[in-house]
C-alpha cells in the first residue's frame, strides 16, 4: 500500500488530498481544508486577500500561505494515517502569484529548526513581504511597455501562449522593479507560489513547472525555457532571479529534515507542483483532447486539453502546458464566486432558495440581462469594477439570480469560443459545482450534457495524482496517465445533466445579444435596447 499527498493552496484555502493505492484498490484515504480568513485571522485576509482601497491592486501576505502548509502538514501527521507508506508529495497553488525572496534564502531553507515556527523562519528570506496575486489588475502600463518591446502582443501569444495580461508574473514583476527599484535589487529569486512552497517542502530552491511557467509571459510554450526576449524586456537582471522550469512530474527533491524530524514524516519524494488549472485538467481527467472542464470556483474557468498549441487570435485565452506534457487552452473569469455570493446575500438567500429562485424563473430571464463585473474583469477587460444591469430591476431577487447565473455561462460560452472545441460533454468542478440548478443552466447553454465528479477539489486531486505519476515515472516505471487517473476522476454517470434542445435554442439567441451587452457597456458597441426588446418579445 502507498500513499500520495496533493496540496493545494489556493486564493482563499489550502487543501489536502491523500490518495491510497494498493495495486487496482484505489482509494481517498484523506481530505481536509484550511481557509485562510477564519483559521488565520490575524493576517487581516478577505476572502484570502488583503483589503485595498485601489480596486485593482491584490496582494496577501505569502507567510499565511507558510502557516497553512505547516498547520496541514501537523493535520496529517495527527490522522491517523500510516505515514511511513507516504511515497511522493505534489502541489497546485492559484497561478500568476509572485514571491519574493532574498540571497539568504537559500542558506536559510536548507538549515531550517525543527523546533520553531516556520512562518518565523520564512520571515527574514522575503525581500517583499506580500505577494501580487491573479486577481491584480494594476499592470496595464507594464503589460503596454512589455507587448511594445516584444514585437506586439501577438508575437507574445506565439511565444508564450498569451499575450500581455495583467495578473500575469512578468508584468507583475515589471512593475515591482519600476515602483521599489532596491527591494527588487535585494531580491535573488522570484518563485511562483507553487515553486515557493515546493521550495519549503525539500529545503532548497525549487524548480517550477511549464503548465505554471506558461503563465508568467516569460516563458518559451515549446522550448519550456525562458524566452529572453521577454526576460530582457522585463525587468534587469531577471534571468538570474528566476527559477529553472523543470518537466511536469519531475522528482524535485525530498521532504526535508525539518518535516522528518518535527512532525515525523517520512522522506518522500516531492514531485514538481503546477497551477491550480493544469492540476485540475488532470484531477478532473481530461487526459485527451475533446472535452471541456468548467471550474466554478473563485475564478470561473473553461479549460481543456490540447495536442498543439492553438493561440488565440482574438486574445481573450491562454495556453498552458498541461501536466501529461501536451497543452490546455484556458479561459479565466474573475468573478466567478464572489459575484455568485454578493447576488445570494444582497437578498439574504441561502444556496438552496437561491436555487428556488433559478427554478422559479424562466430561461432567458424575460430579457433581463447582468453583466456580473462586480470586481474588475479578466475576460472581457474590465478595470472599473460594477455591475451591469440590463432591463433588470437591482431590487428583483429572482431576475438577479437568474441574470447573474446566466450572464456568467454566457460569458464562458462566447469567450471559449476560440478553442474551436464541439462541445458535447463538460466535467464541472469547483465549490459551486455541488449545485445542480447551477449546472443545468450550463448544460442548457452550451447544448452539452454536464457531469459532475466524485471529488470536489480536482486541483488537490489532480496534485496528488502528479505525486503517484511522477513517482512512479521517477523509478524508472511508465506509466500512462490514463492508467494513473483511473479510480479516481470518472465522472459520476448518474450525476448527467442534459441540456434541453428547446432551451438551448432560446441561449442560441440570447449569446448574440449578450455579446452586444457587453461591447455596449465597455463602450465599443451601440445601445442593445433594440435588440433586447426584440428578444424579450420573442419568447413571449
Ligand atoms: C488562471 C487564473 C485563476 C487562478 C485562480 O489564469 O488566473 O484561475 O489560477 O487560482
Amino acid at each position: 500500500m502507498s500513499l500520495y499527498l496533493g496540496l493545494d493552496s489556493s486564493t482563499q484555502s489550502l487543501s489536502a488530498i491523500v490518495l491510497e493505492v494498493d495495486g487496482s484498490h484505489r482509494r481517498i484515504a484523506f481530505e481536509s481544508s484550511i481557509a485562510f480568513d477564519e483559521t488565520l485571522p490575524h493576517y487581516g485576509t478577505r476572502h484570502g486577500v488583503l483589503p485595498a482601497d485601489d480596486a485593482t491592486s491584490a496582494v496577501s501576505p505569502p507567510l499565511m500561505w507558510v502557516e497553512a502548509l505547516e498547520l496541514m502538514m501537523e493535520r496529517l501527521a495527527k490522522s491517523g494515517l500510516d505515514l511511513s507508506q507516504l511515497r511522493a508529495i505534489s502541489g497546485s497553488a492559484q497561478q500568476h502569484g509572485s514571491v519574493y525572496l532574498n540571497a539568504k534564502a537559500a542558506a536559510l531553507l536548507g538549515t531550517l529548526d525543527p523546533g520553531r515556527r516556520l512562518a518565523d523562519q520564512v520571515n527574514p528570506m522575503l525581500s517583499r513581504d506580500v505577494a501580487p496575486i491573479w486577481m491584480d489588475s494594476s499592470t496595464s502600463i507594464e503589460c503596454g511597455e512589455i507587448e511594445a518591446a516584444t514585437g506586439g502582443n501577438q508575437a507574445l501569444a506565439q511565444r508564450t501562449g498569451s499575450r500581455a495580461f495583467e495578473r500575469f508574473t512578468g508584468p507583475q514583476i515589471r512593475k515591482f522593479s519600476k515602483r521599489d527599484p532596491s527591494a527588487y535589487a535585494a531580491t535573488d529569486r522570484i518563485h511562483l507560489v507553487s515553486s515557493f512552497l515546493a521550495s519549503l517542502l525539500i529545503g532548497e530552491h525549487a524548480p517550477l513547472d511549464p503548465g505554471d511557467g506558461s503563465g508568467m509571459n516569460l516563458m518559451d510554450l515549446t522550448s519550456c525555457d525562458w524566452w529572453m526576449p521577454a526576460v530582457d524586456a522585463t525587468a534587469a537582471d531577471l534571468a538570474t532571479k528566476l527559477p529553472r522550469v523543470a518537466r511536469a512530474s519531475t522528482i524535485v527533491g525530498t521532504l526535508s529534515r525539518y518535516w522528518q524530524v518535527r512532525f515525523g514524516l517520512p522522506p518522500a519524494q516531492v514531485v514538481a507542483w503546477s497551477g491550480d488549472n493544469p492540476c485540475s485538467l488532470v484531477g478532473v481527467g481530461l487526459v485527451r483532447e475533446g472535452r471541456l472542464a468548467i471550474s466554478l470556483g473563485t475564478s470561473d474557468t473553461v479549460f481543456g486539453l490540447m495536442r498543439e498549441p492553438r493561440v488565440d487570435a482574438t486574445g481573450t485565452g491562454h495556453v498552458f502546458g498541461a501536466p501529461t506534457g501536451d497543452y490546455m487552452g484556458l479561459t479565466c473569469f474573475k468573478n466567478g464566486s464572489l459575484a455568485r455570493e454578493h447576488i445570494r446575500d444582497r437578498f439574504g438567500l441561502s444556496w438552496s432558495t437561491f436555487s428556488e429562485s433559478l427554478r422559479r424563473t424562466p430561461a432567458g430571464n424575460g430579457g433581463r440581462l447582468l453583466l456580473p463585473w462586480l470586481e474588475p474583469e479578466i475576460t472581457p477587460t474590465v478595470l472599473t469594477p460594477g455591475i451591469r444591469r440590463y432591463d433588470l430591476d437591482p431590487g428583483d431577487a429572482d431576475g438577479n439570480v437568474r441574470a447573474v447565473v446566466e450572464g456568467q455561462q454566457m460569458a464562458m460560452a462566447l469567450h471559449s469560443r476560440w478553442m474551436n472545441v464541439t462541445v458535447d460533454t463538460i466535467h464541472a468542478t469547483g465549490g459551486a459545482a455541488a449545485n445542480r440548478d447551477i449546472l443545468q443552466v450550463m448544460a442548457n447553454v452550451f447544448g452539452a450534457v454536464v457531469y459532475q465528479l466524485q471529488v470536489g477539489n480536482s486541483a488537490a486531486l489532480g496534485a496528488a495524482i502528479a505525486a503517484l505519476h511522477g513517482s512512479a515515472t521517477g523509478e524508472g516505471d511508465s506509466m500512462a496517465w490514463d492508467d494513473a487517473v483511473e479510480g479516481f476522476v470518472e465522472p459520476i454517470a448518474q450525476s448527467a445533466l442534459r441540456p434541453n434542445a428547446a432551451t438551448h435554442a432560446v441561449y442560441r439567441e440570447l449569446i448574440d445579444v449578450y455579446a452586444a451587452c457587453e461591447l455596449h457597456a465597455l463602450g465599443q458597441g451601440a445601445d442593445p435596447s433594440p435588440r433586447l426588446a426584440d428578444f424579450a418579445a420573442a419568447l413571449e
